[in-house]
């Protein structure tokens, strides 16, 4: 679907390989009949995917920032955060950490917790509430989130079900994109969204909001392992430390960044179950061929 600058939409084909276009992508196209064809894509400012053994998988690109939505429930995958994060860190897109559904209680309140290591190595992490029946503190949390998506491009992405398409229907209200309850037997929700679509917030255009489907798998084989110490915040702030300059802080003696893991919660500290998430990346993403 191509908007020209009317704001009329049209479909649009891609004339080849190199006009395949992704949500985001500035095009060239031309008219014939009721359709079009892209006949090229703008060079890109980033693009933000994701890549397993079998395919890549663009999300969007030119993007300000990368909402990450989770929620009270279902219960979040560290793991799936710490990708998404590492992913946003690669191509130099701001993350954005929110945490939905804080009228859920003492689920809210354990999520909350769980964040904390993000919160201290320097991420934004906010709590927000999407439902209509206000919790206390929801109404000054839509403000805040507010203020942080005005004038900006803001790829909305999160596991199913933890309110993102809610979240596109309250600034976007003509967006009136599906939304579903969640399956608590699966702990999951029911990929309800099945394609990525871009939604201006504002007349003047400037702006959008994009909603995508829910995300299982994030994987990361376009990333180079040696790169993930300085795509992780806790710890890249210990690197250049290390008694050797190519070291991987997997075994080393001298390495300046396994003498930090612990949890004592502060902010130099590298919490085990994060060190961990690295060490399991690391030896995964080595398994692939880099070329
Ligand atoms: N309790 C509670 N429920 C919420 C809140 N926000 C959204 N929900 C509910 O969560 C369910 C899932 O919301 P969706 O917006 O469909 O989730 P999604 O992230 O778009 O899911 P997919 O499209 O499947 O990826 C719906 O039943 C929403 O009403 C909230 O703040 N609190
Ligand atoms: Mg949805
Ligand atoms: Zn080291």
């Amino acid at each position: 679907m191509v908007e020209s600058e009317d704001g009329s939409r049209r479909i649009c084909h891609p004339r080849g390989k190199k006009s395949q276009a992704v949500v985001g992508d500035r095009v060239e196209w031309l008219a014939s009949e009721d359709e079009g064809t892209i006949e090229s894509v703008y060079a890109r400012r980033n693009l933000f995917y994701r890549q397993d053994e079998i395919r890549t998988k663009s999300f969007a690109s030119n993007l300000d920032q990368v909402l990450i939505l989770l929620a009270a429930e279902p219960e979040f995958s560290e793991r799936q955060l710490a990708r998404a994060l590492i992913s946003a860190e690669a191509e130099g897109i701001k993350p954005l950490i929110v945490l939905n559904k804080s009228d859920l209680g003492v689920l809210f309140d354990n999520a909350w917790r769980r964040l904390k290591p993000y919160r201290d190595m320097g991420y934004d992490v906010l709590p927000l509430c999407m439902k209509a029946s206000v919790a206390p503190s929801s109404a000054e949390a839509l403000d805040e989130l507010n203020s942080r998506l005005h004038g900006k491009v803001t790829l909305v992405l999160g596991p199913s079900g933890v309110g993102k398409s809610t979240l596109i229907n309250h600034w976007a209200p003509h967006a009136l994109a599906s939304t579903n309850e969640i399956s608590r037997a699966l702990n999951s929700g029911k990929h309800t969204t099945t394609s990525t679509s871009w939604y201006w917030v504002d007349p003047g255009k400037s702006t959008a909001l994009i909603d995508s489907p829910g995300f299982q798998e994030f994987g990361l084989h376009h990333i180079n392992p040696t790169r993930l110490p300085d795509l992780m915040p806790d710890l890249r702030q210990h690197l250049g430390h290390c008694k050797f300059y190519n070291c991987t802080h997997l075994h080393e003696p001298g390495c300046g960044v396994i003498l930090h893991i612990n949890n004592s919660a502060t902010a130099s500290s590298i919490n085990e179950v994060r060190y961990k998430i690295y060490t399991e990346l690391f030896d995964e993403l080595s398994q692939v061929r880099h070329w």
